[in-house]
């Protein structure tokens, strides 16, 4: 290899090796020590850098993070060793026996244990050679999972390559297995089904059914979006543990860089009060697991000492040496007082439950949703029944049942949906065939409120401090009208209103400017138009270029980009047919938003190329590089004639390289593909 091109390697590697220490310290340490704003400088740059030089691009790149192409399903993976499950138990006394019948099985009564809290996620193995993460599998039945490594590498915490030294020091061999919880954060979840909703689509019943959802997503661009957390509990060479001692297994992770939960405690043996603290650690965690930013639903306890657990064992499908303590599920009884409507963006009525308050899980809960009509005859709930109230990992407690029982008297007021909005008292409509009850009116204050507060909040434009309380006094004064109106704003504007301070203010002013460099497709979403959501607009941006030609497509244009159906399609069009939102838009454009940005056309730079591929590629699948030349306009087909462009040869590339040879059509290898499909 030339010098010149040694040199840009290294620069290359240096440069990942700056991202790979600052990605460490913001997703596992919790603690970034440079702005999101030099972090996503630092990626351009080293993306600028592969693009310009694909062939240096690694798999262990934190550029390859972002995810890529959609694969056809998953493969099948054998494990090291049995990926298991727990036993569990939910009461003190059934821990008490389990701590029995390991001293018993064990003829010793000295044993350390550690507590770790039991995330609410999916179980998920990382296979390490050289110190690069090479597959990521599911638990799948335990002896078998899933290949998932496109979908992992994008998971941020989920270490893409450890230096040979980290791993030295941290006393792991560069061959090694780790396993983990793999969980998606209470607010990830909360916003992406926030998102689900607003495009029409079901939500998720609780973090782990969307961890499971995503994790097994065929587009890892999808993965990539969601922001999935991976948490460290094993460390395993050849299926076996390494350590002499769990506790140090653990900390030795932490130290290679993987994200371990610091909530665990290592119990050491104290005559017959070692129980009692492991007791302890389950009755603290329970009182505080609501003040974690994700689900648990346990602690689990194990044996600390490694040979010890390899004496103790296993049952049929459960190891002898750990247990899981599962909680009980979070629910409390109490009254329900009133049913409220509120009204949301869309118009839609949402019936909430007020709740005479009532302690769960060291939260007071104060109302709960009912979801819509059909929920209320569900349940049969009437006002002044006593309820269930449940808090999932939903956030947002829900009435899960009606108490009948002596008691608990039933209540007798039946709630009906209102005829008219209870914020503008316009006529309710139920259309024919839908769940729904809609406000109607387009200047209903409550629609304004919502979308402000849509425009505003976090993953749309991001203006921080534009929340519940300053948007209310915003729309009531009548100084925001529309989201437009936003960037109108004055400081004397600000400072007339309540609880508002010079500093205050003027960072909020920062935050709308700031907002304005956010690109095409934020406000696209932020526009709030029905079925809507972050991905379609995604979509919307790259296929359309500008807000200007997606203001100008028709239902069949849009019809063609991505995902985008009848009934999104229609939704833009109608949405874009009223004056009053073409205006909107104009003004957004004068308040110098990006309403343009980069269309990420079809290609057509092979157009007219036709390809074949033979032999086995190192770097891509067959159709992952099918992708790549069909991106740029190419053309792949099975068979190699005269009218074949080029053959793609990998290795052991048979008949089909002798035919090419015979013919006289150019043979490349996929370094020379890349080049020309990019
Ligand atoms: C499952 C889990 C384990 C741990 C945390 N959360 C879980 N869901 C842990 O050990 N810290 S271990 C485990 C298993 O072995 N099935």
């Amino acid at each position: 290899m030339a010098a010149a091109s040694k040199d840009l390697e290294k620069k290359i590697e240096t440069l990942r090796e700056k991202i790979r220490h600052h990605e460490h310290l913001y997703y596992v340490l919790d603690r970034p020590e440079i702005s999101d704003f030099d972090f996503d400088r630092l990626m351009q740059e080293l993306q600028r850098l592969e693009s310009e030089h694909p062939s240096l691009t690694t798999p262990d790149s934190p550029s390859q993070r972002v995810g890529g192409k959609p694969r056809e399903g998953f493969v099948k993976v054998p494990h090291s060793s049995a990926m298991l499950s727990l036993d569990n138990t939910y009461n003190e006394e059934e821990l008490r026996a389990w701590e029995r019948r390991v001293h018993e099985l064990s003829g010793r009564s000295d044993v350390d244990y550690v507590c770790e809290l039991k995330l609410d996620g999916m179980s998920l193995a990382l296979v390490y050679e050289d110190g690069k993460l090479v597959r990521g599998i599911t638990r799948g039945d335990g002896s078998v999972g899933e290949d998932v490594t496109l979908n992992v590498r994008t998971v941020h915490s989920v270490p893409l390559s450890i230096p040979k030294d980290k791993l030295k020091k941290a006393g792991i061999p560069a061959d090694f297995e780790v396993r983990g919880e793999l969980l998606m954060p209470l607010a990830a979840f909360k916003k992406m089904n926030e998102d689900r909703e607003a495009r029409g689509l079901s939500v998720f019943a609780n973090p782990r059914n969307a961890t499971a959802g995503t994790v097994r997503q065929l587009e890892s661009k999808v993965t990539a979006e969601r922001r999935l957390d991976y948490f460290s509990y094993l460390l395993l060479r050849d299926g076996r543990t390494y350590f002499d001692r769990h506790s140090e297994a653990l900390d030795a992770l932490a130290a290679a860089g993987f994200k371990v939960n610091p909530n665990r405690k290592l119990i050491q043996s104290k005559d017959d009060r070692t129980i009692d603290e492991v007791w302890a650690f389950i009755q603290q965690w329970e009182g505080k697991r609501d003040s974690l930013p994700y689900e648990i639903d346990g602690i689990v306890v194990k044996v600390d000492r490694t040979a010890l657990q390899d004496e103790l064992g296993f049952t049929g499908k459960a190891p002898r040496w750990a247990i899981a303590y599962k909680y009980a599920a979070r629910a409390g009884i109490t009254k329900l007082e009133d049913i409220r409507v509120q009204v949301g963006r869309t118009g839609k009525l949402t019936p909430v439950a007020m709740l005479a308050p009532v302690l769960i899980g060291g939260t007071t809960v104060r109302n709960a949703t009912l979801h819509n009509m059909d929920e209320i005859e569900r349940l049969g709930v009437k006002i002044g029944d006593w309820v269930q109230v449940e808090r999932g990992g939903d956030v947002i407690p829900k009435v899960a049942k009606v108490i009948e029982d002596k008691e608990h008297p039933r209540g007798h007021e039946e709630f009906k949906m209102p005829e008219k909005c209870p914020e503008c008292s316009t006529k309710v409509v139920r259309t024919e065939g839908e769940v729904d009850y809609r406000c109607v009116n387009a200047n209903c204050p409550a629609k304004l409120r919502e979308t402000i507060l849509h425009f505003a909040s976090r993953g749309v434009m991001n203006i921080d401090g534009m929340g519940d309380a300053l948007v209310n006094q915003l729309t009531e004064r009548g100084l925001v009208k529309d989201v437009a109106d936003i960037y109108r704003l004055t400081k004397e504007d600000l400072l007339s209103l309540e609880r508002m301070g010079d500093k205050s203010a003027q960072n909020i002013l920062d935050e709308i400017e700031n907002s304005k460099k956010l690109p095409l497709e934020r406000v696209i979403y932020g526009l709030g138009m029905r079925f809507v959501g972050e991905r379609t607009a995604q979509f919307l941006a790259e296929h359309f270029g500008s807000m200007e030609e997606l203001e100008g497509a028709g239902v069949e244009e849009l019809e063609d980009v991505n995902e985008v159906g009848p009934r999104i399609a229609e939704s833009i069009v109608e949405f874009f047919s009223i004056a009053a939102n073409r205006k909107l838009v104009e003004r957004l454009r004068e308040a110098k938003l990006r309403l343009t940005g980069e269309k990420k056309q079809r290609r057509t730079k092979l157009a007219g190329k036709t390809f074949v591929l033979t032999g086995t590629l190192a770097k891509y699948t067959r159709d992952e590089a099918k992708k790549m030349i069909e991106d740029a306009g190419g053309k792949v087909t099975g068979s190699v004639s005269k009218k074949t462009d080029y053959v793609v040869a990998g290795e052991d590339a048979g008949s089909k390289l002798d035919k090419a040879k015979d013919l006289g059509v150019n043979v490349i290898d996929e370094k020379e593909m890349e080049k020309l499909a990019r």
